[in-house]
């Protein structure tokens, strides 16, 4: 495929991220972001919409929504994640769109086993699950960004170090020291059009927040939480981003997507898959491999998708 950006996958391996500049047009965000507009009105008449904290979730994956579900069957994103994948790319029901304040906590998404025991499975081989994030608005000059500690999906080599000592508790204590402070810090600036992709190992944070004396650094939470708000660079406007993960038919997609089983809000989201034909027909076409795990579907979306059994 022909395209006008480039899939920095040097960049993905040595920092666990990628910012891919002007992906889409500024006509298609604002398109993308009445799309938004317009399923959570629906998803509010429907009392759908689920409240956390200022955070307004809808419990429906992209495919499943009108307007959006192009977005992940784009030609250009199935392009950045195959130029990473390198397989064929499986579909699972991994996606949302996040509307509002995310929290802005230090985290990993990989399986919940293993996010820092780094002598687990998700360590072992190149890790093969990728997040990609569309933020639909401005966080280059405005606060809101993806937070990215670098270097963070390669294993620990002092976690790895420490998980030689026992007892386990000062093990455990020294451990989450290092998780908090392991890899730089800094604020993706990505801008409407631009697309983010990075592993789920990699440790991330959403919705950070610049301050006006030092708008480039990513400052630690305690610094987030207690200075003044009139230090902020304020948002844009109200923050709207789309997710979706991709993996591809190996064992690092099997066990995460064993643990997407365990969260009630996943299970949720399969219950209520509701693919048309035409889409299914149009991933096949695209040699996506859409694979949900047969027990939460309905039979209708059963004669329709690959089952995980
Ligand atoms: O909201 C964001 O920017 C990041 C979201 C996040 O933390 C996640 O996908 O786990």
């Amino acid at each position: 495929m022909k395209t006008n950006f480039k899939v920095d996958t040097q960049h993905l391996e040595e920092n666990g991220y990628i910012l891919i500049k002007n992906v889409f047009t500024s006509e298609e965000i604002e398109q993308m972001r009445s799309s938004v507009a317009d399923n959570l009105a629906k998803q509010k008449i429907e009392n759908k919409v689920k409240y956390i904290q200022d955070r307004e979730c809808m419990e429906t994956e992209l495919l499943s929504m009108n307007g959006l579900s192009d977005v992940i069957l784009d030609d250009r994103i199935l392009y950045i994640a195959q130029s990473i994948l390198k397989e064929k790319l499986v579909y699972y029901g991994d996606s949302c769109v996040s509307i509002g304040h995310s929290l802005g906590a230090w985290h990993k998404d990989n399986r919940q086993k293993d996010r820092w025991n780094h002598s687990g499975f998700d360590w072992q081989e190149k890790y093969t699950v990728i997040r990609i994030g569309i933020y639909l608005q401005d966080h280059l000059n405005y606060s809101g960004g993806l937070g990215i500690r670098l270097g963070s999906h390669r294993p620990c080599k002092w976690i790895l170090f420490l998980e030689k000592f026992r007892p386990k508790k000062v093990f455990e204590y020294f451990r989450s020291l290092v998780y908090k402070y392991y890899g730089k810090p800094i604020i993706v600036g990505s801008e409407p059009g631009d697309v983010v992709v990075w592993y789920l190992t990699t440790t991330h944070a959403g919705h950070s927040i610049r301050f006006k004396p030092f708008p480039k650094l990513r400052m630690p939470r305690w610094f987030e939480k207690y200075a003044p708000k009139s230090w902020h660079v304020p948002e844009q406007k109200r923050r709207e981003v789309l997710f979706m993960t991709f993996g591809i038919n190996d064992d690092h997609m099997k066990r995460y997507v064993d643990h997407l089983k365990t969260k009630p809000s996943t299970q949720e989201i399969w219950k209520r898959l509701s693919i048309s034909e035409e889409i299914v027909e149009r991933a096949r076409s695209k040699n996506v491999d859409l694979l949900f795990p047969e027990e939460y579907l309905s039979s209708k979306m059963r004669q329709k998708v690959s089952l995980i059994r």
